[in-house]
């Protein structure tokens, strides 16, 4: 259609009082933006998890060719940032997140070329780039500390955190993928100690020394002048540590993790990062924050400056069993709980800062499985409620690639097909202990990282398009029903869903800006909620099982209309079929 004939229609619909050209667009009052908008508000983030999103060479491995040969793709999807998990060199111990040098790119990944081309055309088609920042730790691999290690004279020395063996044993520190649970390891050449909250591969930073912090941001500069647009901080929390090495406090025990997000600088260095590297961009930073409301606030209160948002744990870490791994309650998850748990930290974040929503990533299992029902029957339709409810809530969320066409749990039965450093260490930890090893298994079915980890479902071909070789773990054998091409012939696939649902949040203000509040909370089976801004009202219905219910409110349906819905003949109502999602207007 000519531009002057677009115009022609367009005026005589305005003419007519019709108030938009699709009965599906909400009435938005795009002045309604409140002063504190940001693009990265306003931005939705899809995570790439490069070594199993496409692999370019047949060598098993996804890379950064394989990504550039799925631009296309991302593009359609309508989404606005990609966060790539790191692609740096690294002996991938714990894939990539032991880094061997942080300003080049891991050889299975290809090359800095390649990196180049694919920020371009990721810019060319106005999609933003997140790096992964690991820098609580790198590799054991790495020339820093393969030089400490050899000498305590050595000028890095200093980049590690060591305990001297001539003053006996250090005290305990506890590790996350140590067998042995010990984050201390003797290191001969030194006869000195050095710490490693994670695995031994995985030497901490000294982050007290000054030098090592001014090479961290010089390091940082590198990747922003080549035009990233942000940083995704990982385990950032744990940086800063006591270094006169207290005993861990009697408050700590059994809680561990919590007094390592506690180090007594970390604000200080946050706030040092901001002035010296982020202050000085226009970029978006989110940190992986552990803790309570009152620690992750710190990072993102915008007074402090600091970081843009931060991911907290409470809401992914719900219903495991205490102390027992990630072992998930046979009772399955309590939702009138963990409705309460986004209602504190939304709440938070609506006093100040700003949030996240995520309900997987590469630590995660598949959204699918974990909150949704991967049978047969209700995989689809609630494949697309857990979507709604991603992107009808308030904070920036976060979309792991492969949801979107609603992948599920691998759900491997022997330990010999996992490749995960936390699995392992978890399994060697229980059969040290004599403990029950098939019943860990069968609970590591529902919530191992690995779930997440296999490759991207492409088609119906060997190993679903992913690889002509050997995929570096097991493609789900679902690929042959549960791929992208497959979906994008249906027009009411998971995937299609997806992107409507992308376009539904995108030009709604109200999704991004509006006001947060919980409907119906006690109702077992609804999670229901408002959205306003202004004089404007959504009120989303989600449906988290497998059986009918209604939501219980006094709020007028009358006149609502539907954005979207999950079924495909949704009407404005109170009671919802199983698994069923709506967003309707209020009017
Ligand atoms: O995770 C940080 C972290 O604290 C992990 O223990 C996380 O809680 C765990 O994976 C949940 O099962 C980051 C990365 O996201 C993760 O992939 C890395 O393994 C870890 O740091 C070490 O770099
Ligand atoms: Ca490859």
């Amino acid at each position: 259609m000519s531009d002057k004939f677009f115009w022609f229609i367009t005026t005589l619909a305005l003419l007519a009082g019709c108030q938009s050209l699709s009965p599906k667009q909400p009435n938005q009052d795009t002045s309604a933006k409140p002063t504190d908008a940001q693009w990265w508000k306003e931005a939705l983030v899809y995570q790439v998890y490069p070594r199993s999103f496409q692999d370019s060479n047949g060598d098993g491995v996804g890379d950064l060719k394989g990504i550039i040969s799925r631009l296309d793709y991302l593009s359609s999807l309508g989404v606005d940032m990609i966060w790539l998990n790191p692609v740096y060199a690294s002996p991938n111990k714990d894939n990539g997140y032991d880094i061997s040098d942080y300003q080049s790119i891991m050889k299975e990944f290809s090359n800095m070329e390649d990196f180049d081309a694919l920020l371009k055309g990721l810019h060319d088609r106005k999609i933003k780039v997140f790096m992964d920042l690991v820098v609580n730790h790198c590799s054991n691999e790495h020339e820093w500390f393969k030089s400490a290690a050899a000498s305590r004279e050595s000028p890095y020395y200093n980049y590690f955190h060591w305990w001297p063996a001539e003053k006996g044993k250090p005290p305990y520190r506890w590790s996350i993928f140590d067998e042995k649970g010990d984050a201390w390891e003797y290191n001969k050449a030194t006869n000195s100690y050095y710490l490693h909250y994670f695995s031994d591969f995985q030497p901490d930073l000294n982050w007290e020394n000054l030098i090592l912090r001014q090479e961290i941001y010089k390091m940082m500069r590198f990747w922003l002048d080549k035009g990233i647009d942000g940083f995704r901080l990982d385990a950032i929390a744990f940086c800063s540590k006591d270094t006169t090495w207290p005993p861990l406090p009697e408050e700590y025990k059994g809680n561990w993790p919590m007094y390592y997000a506690s180090g007594p600088h970390l604000h200080d260095y946050m706030q040092e990062m901001n002035r010296e590297v982020f202050s000085k961009y226009n970029i978006a930073t989110v940190a992986e924050a552990m803790g309570d409301v009152d620690r992750v606030m710190k990072f993102v209160d915008p007074e402090r400056k600091e970081l843009n948002m931060a991911y907290y744990f409470e809401a992914i870490d719900f219903g495991y069993l205490p102390n027992e791994y990630k072992m998930p309650d046979p009772k399955g998850y309590d939702l009138v709980q963990w409705k309460k748990v986004y209602a504190k930290w939304t709440d938070a974040f609506a006093q100040k800062g700003w949030g996240t929503m995520y309900l997987a990533n590469h630590d995660q299992p598949r959204m699918l499985t974990r909150w949704g029902n991967d049978s047969p029957e209700f995989r689809d339709v609630s494949s697309k409620m857990l979507t709604t409810f991603i992107l009808s809530m308030r904070g920036t969320p976060y979309y792991y690639f492969g949801d979107e066409i609603g992948m599920s749990n691998i759900k491997f039965d022997r330990v010999e097909e996992y490749n995960d450093i936390e699995l392992l260490t978890n399994y060697a930890q229980v059969k040290a202990k004599g403990g029950d090893l098939k019943r860990f298994l069968e609970g590591m079915k529902i919530s191992s990282r690995d779930n997440g980890r296999t490759p991207m479902q492409w088609d119906a071909t060997a190993n679903g398009g992913f690889t002509t070789g050997t995929p570096w773990l097991k493609v789900n054998p679902e690929y042959a029903t549960v791929n992208v091409a497959l979906q994008e012939k249906d027009p009411n696939s998971v995937l299609n869903y997806f992107r409507k649902m992308v376009q539904v949040r995108k030009k709604d203000p109200v999704l991004i800006y509006g006001d947060w509040q919980l409907v119906d909370a006690e109702n077992p089976a609804i999670f229901a909620y408002t959205r306003t801004l202004d004089t404007q009202k959504r009120l989303i219905l989600l449906n988290f099982k497998a059986t009918s219910a209604e939501v219980n409110t006094t709020l007028d349906l009358s006149n609502a209309q539907v954005l979207i819905g999950n079924y495909t003949d949704a009407k404005p109502g109170k009671s919802l079929r199983p698994y069923e999602a709506m967003i309707l207007e209020l009017k």
